[in-house]
């Protein structure tokens, strides 16, 4: 087996996608969300947070409640870290995600390697970096715009709740009928569907649809309130390319959050170092 061999690892990861006893069969949705929480501390000022180090296997970031359930795209990848040790924990996390998407039907991601894993302790991301699904556009912007992104980024971003289902944060259910396939339905459903404001089985306020059946958090109803977000709602909503093609590009932005690489494409160790 060849260090370096991308390729082996991408195949890999597809064939543990398939997961017939969670969720919906398929460990897909988790993985994407893996990497866009490992991705998704960054913060644009101080230069700290991000994907490099996988800082999320220290117990500060782990215990952050927005990370809850994610221990399961984790151990899903365990056994390829341990197949591949070549390979960085922050690398294979983000791949991960890249490849999920792309095997859920969604487009091709630009990844690149050279994340590392050996950072300080003391450049562990606070809690609270990610975004709280109780709040309005105005957390949202606060969030996305510490990261670097702006309004049309943020949607498409959104976009990726094509994917998976709510389970263990208190929010319950699926954004759409098929969660384990990439589209733009998530915008579609956004504007035709009735949503209602409801309060779910644990008591935590959410919207439904007619049936109970599907589901959309206070932050995803927020863009279709706020006029600018909604504006790409629309398109996104009409124009599926536009959207694969805008999303490609926001998440591969979100994967390269903070990592600065040295000359030999490795990324520096310390965010002090990556700053200057
Ligand atoms: Fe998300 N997301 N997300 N999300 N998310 C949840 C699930 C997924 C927010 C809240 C939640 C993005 C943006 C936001 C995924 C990808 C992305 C859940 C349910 C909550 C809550 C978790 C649970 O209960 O298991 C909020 C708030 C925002 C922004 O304001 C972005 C950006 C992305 C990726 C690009 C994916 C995928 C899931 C499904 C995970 C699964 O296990 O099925």
């Amino acid at each position: 087996m060849t260090a370096g061999d991308y390729s082996a690892v991408r195949e890999a990861i597809k064939k543990t996608i398939p997961q017939s006893s969670y969720d919906d069969g398929s460990a897909g949705p988790v993985l994407v969300r893996l990497a866009w929480h490992a991705s998704g501390t960054y913060d644009k000022k101080s230069g700290t947070g991000g994907s490099n180090g996988a800082t999320m296997r220290y117990k500060l970031e782990a215990s952050d409640e927005a990370n809850n359930g994610l221990g399961y795209a984790q151990k899903f990848l365990e056994p390829i870290k341990q197949q591949f040790p070549w390979i960085s924990y922050a690398d294979l996390w983000t791949l991960a995600g890249v490849v999920a998407i792309e095997y859920m039907s969604g487009p091709k991601v630009d990844w690149k390697p050279g994340r590392v894993d050996d950072v300080d302790e003391q450049y562990v991301p606070p809690n609270g970096r990610l975004p709280d699904a109780t709040q309005g556009e105005d957390h949202i912007r606060s969030i996305f715009y510490r990261m670097g992104f702006n309004d049309q980024e943020i949607v498409a971003l959104s976009g990726a709740h094509n994917l998976g289902r709510c389970h263990g944060t208190g929010f319950e259910g699926p954004w759409v009928p098929n969660p384990t396939r990439f589209s733009n339905t998530y915008f579609k459903l956004l504007l035709s569907s009735q949503w209602y404001k409801r309060k779910n089985s644990v008591g935590v306020e959410q919207y439904n649809d007619e049936d109970n059946e599907l589901m959309m958090l206070p932050t995803d109803m927020a863009l279709v309130k706020d006029p600018k977000f909604r504006v790409w709602v629309e398109k996104y909503a009409d124009d599926k390319d536009l959207f694969y093609r805008d999303f490609a590009a926001a998440f591969g932005k979100l994967l390269e959050l903070g990592v600065i690489r040295g000359p030999e494409g490795k990324a520096f160790r310390q965010y002090a170092r990556a700053k200057l």
